[in-house]
């Protein structure tokens, strides 16, 4: 009688702390799983502009196709930024002269530019600032601010 007693209470225990160690890792990796989920949120186009700094972007758009920017030469006022919109199909982009080293005006080193992209650069100062594509050096253009 006491035999079977004790078998029970041996069968019972490992069922809890089998149970135990069932349940016990599960919350764990729980939380691990789900933040992935969380972290590919790109903020890309919400930029803390205010309306008169996105009309002043708009206002001096160069888009850039296959054939080069347009308007090759902008002119603007101090302070005041330009919008580089690629219009082609595949990527380019706006570097500061000169090809390949780009250190005449870092600030306008401003990378690639993928197909519907947009990208800004606001000019602080008077001068002329020339740029090209790095993927296709011989499509250049300028900034003149006054
Ligand atoms: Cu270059």
């Amino acid at each position: 009688m006491s035999r079977t007693v004790v078998i029970a209470a041996v069968v019972v225990l490992i069922l809890v702390i089998g149970g135990w160690f069932l349940m016990r890792p599960e919350p764990t990796i729980a939380p691990v799983v789900s933040q992935p989920t969380q972290a590919p949120v790109s903020a890309q186009s919400d930029d803390t502009g205010s309306p008169s700094a996105a009309e002043t972007e708009n206002k001096n758009l160069v888009t850039v196709t296959s054939v080069g920017f347009s308007p090759k030469d902008i002119t603007i006022s101090a302070g005041d930024s330009v919008a580089w919109m690629n219009n082609d199909t595949v990527d380019h982009t706006v570097n500061s002269a000169v090809h390949p080293t780009h250190l005449v005006y870092p600030p306008l080193n401003l990378g690639e530019i993928k197909p519907g992209e947009k990208k800004s650069l606001t000019f602080p100062k008077a001068g002329t600032y020339k740029y090209h594509d790095h993927l296709n050096p011989s499509l250049f253009g300028s900034v003149t601010v006054r």
